[in-house]
């Protein structure tokens, strides 16, 4: 995760002044967000922040016990001088978002898990998600170790909620950014993670770390995510780290020349119809792309764009069934006025084809230009 000029930013502008009005509902009273700048004259977004007491981004959305539970980023304004490794996105706790279902009220929880608490961390408390096992509940989250470098660590609690109690270490072989925990039906866990250039992927390319950017040629595979079965006490990897493939139409790996579809970032696995979707961003093409495949392990081939570009320069999501629906959970800069590293989780609806393809979402439209088209 980078930062640039943010993407569309000029362009456009945010109907925020509806959302105080009364258009999120939140039971926390806590005020971090300053967005009495946003004018009525700003619009098209086709949803609205969950909370917006504080800002949220890389939703991780879950049902446990057949409640929606969103495990996000706390992103703050930490006055960290912005730099091209995402220095700024200084963030330094979690809290956890409930719901009963979709539209209804969001509960924004008390702190689940703060970096104090974390005695291997060092900074940077970036993409979190959880897991459920018997009962316990799992946060996984990437951050800065006090060598600077990005591992992955968990914590566990008795409530899906938390507080969570971290591991005095990171999972051992982790490293990067990211992680996505999927349960296949069997009981099986699988760890997706990585992100390019401020998330380091591209810094283990030997399998070792090495503080200089490496990556391949324009014409040659892409870097690739990371896949690993997890133990059965989800603590640890169960076997080495793989390589997840992301192939085109002809069975070839993506190029790392090929932009619009390449990985960069923000992993996620959904299961439908039998079959493995695997989804994630884009980064400096900023969309939300998919891939399926027959096996958790992959490989997957390349199928469209989920969500295009949303306002703000990341582009991070969460798929999930719930009643019955599928729903996207994404994240967007509207609140902050087009912050890239002040943003807000939303969700609206998801929809598969017949034949098992995705529709793509466009977020900034309104749902009356949705209509028209
Ligand atoms: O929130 C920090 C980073 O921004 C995440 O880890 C990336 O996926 C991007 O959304």
């Amino acid at each position: 995760m980078i930062m640039k000029t943010p993407l569309k930013q000029t362009a456009f502008t945010l109907l925020v002044a509806s959302l105080l009005a009364g258009g999120c509902q939140s039971s926390n009273s806590e005020v971090e967000t300053d967005n009495t700048e946003a004018t009525a004259e700003q619009t098209s977004q086709i949803s609205e922040p969950l909370v917006t007491e504080i800002f949220t981004a890389d939703p991780s959305a879950h049902v446990f016990n057949g409640k929606i539970y969103v495990y996000p980023s706390h992103d703050i304004d930490a006055k960290v001088p912005e730099k091209d490794d995402g220095s700024h996105f200084a963030m330094t706790d979690y809290r956890v978002l409930s719901m009963d279902s979709v539209g209804g009220e969001v509960t924004l929880h008390d702190v689940a898990l703060d970096i104090k608490d974390v005695p291997w961390a060092g900074r940077q408390m970036w993409a979190p998600d959880a897991a459920e096992k018997d009962g316990k509940y799992y946060l996984f989250f990437p951050a800065k170790d006090k060598q600077d470098i990005f591992r992955i660590g968990v914590a566990t609690s008795d409530s899906p909620t938390g507080p969570f109690k971290a591991q005095p270490e990171p999972i051992t072989g982790s490293y990067s950014i990211d992680p996505a925990v999927f349960k296949d039906d069997n009981g099986d866990y699988y760890m997706y993670f990585g992100g390019i250039w401020g998330g380091q992927l591209q810094r283990w390319s030997s399998g070792k770390y090495k503080a200089t950017d490496e990556y391949p040629a324009d014409d040659q595979p892409a870097l690739m995510p990371k896949v690993a079965k997890l133990s059965g006490d989800l603590m640890s990897f169960d076997g080495g780290v793989k390589d997840v493939q992301i192939l085109d139409k002809d069975g070839k790996p993506l190029l790392t020349g090929d932009n619009d579809r390449r990985f960069f970032e923000a992993a996620w696995v959904h299961k439908y119809n039998g079959k493995y979707y695997f989804s994630y961003s884009t980064g400096d093409t900023h969309n939300i792309a998919y891939a399926t495949g027959d096996s958790p392990m992959g490989p997957f081939t390349y199928q469209g764009v989920i969500l295009k570009p949303v306002l703000g320069w990341t582009n991070h999501h969460s798929i999930v069934e719930h009643n019955g629906k599928w729903y996207l959970f994404f994240h967007d800069s509207s609140l902050s006025g087009g912050k890239t590293h002040l943003r807000s989780v939303k969700v609206t609806e998801l929809k598969h084809n017949p034949d098992g393809s995705i529709e793509t979402i466009d977020a900034m439209v309104t749902p009356e230009e949705q209509k028209k088209s």
